[in-house]
């Protein structure tokens, strides 16, 4: 009797420790819905587009981070962190093969030129106004690289 308890438990860990890309039954992994954000500069300067992003809690996002420019730009969440469990920050390489899988709470991002992140979330608290995003490299905000989100 123990002993079948004992291999239980240990398939039940098992199981965790192989990560929410293989568990069954994990709903969160079932329907992440993708979010473009690309980053950015033109004429008028620089810019997050959209510039404007609206959440629910609960639902699981996979935020895809696009640096379409030649410099190098970051996503800072700034207080919509505490508002969100992060699942894990994804990058791949061109051919799609991962490169690494960050977990943990994470506040903002940097993107190299012509690169793509994805940040994985789940939105955990509602936000009384909408919160601004912003890349925190010097100038570029000023130069209009912000966003508002909301999570409702
Ligand atoms: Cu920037």
């Amino acid at each position: 009797m123990t002993r079948s308890l004992t291999l239980v438990a240990l398939a039940a860990a098992a199981a965790f420790a192989a990560g929410p890309g293989r568990a069954e039954g994990d709903l969160s992994r079932a329907n992440v819905i993708e979010v473009p954000l690309e980053m950015g500069s033109n004429a008028d300067g620089m810019f997050f587009a959209p510039a404007e992003y609206t959440f629910v809690t609960g639902q699981a996002y996979v935020l895809v981070l696009t640096n379409s420019d030649e410099i190098v730009h970051e996503l800072s969440l700034n207080e919509m962190v505490e508002r969100i469990f992060t699942r894990k920050i994804e990058v791949s390489d061109a051919d799609g093969n991962l490169v690494t899988e960050v977990k943990g709470t994470i506040r903002e991002v940097e993107v190299g030129p012509g690169q793509t992140v994805e940040w994985f979330f789940v939105p955990v608290q509602t936000t009384d106004e909408p919160v601004q995003i912003s890349c925190e490299i010097p100038g570029h905000a000023e130069a209009g690289m912000v966003a508002m989100a909301t999570i409702n």
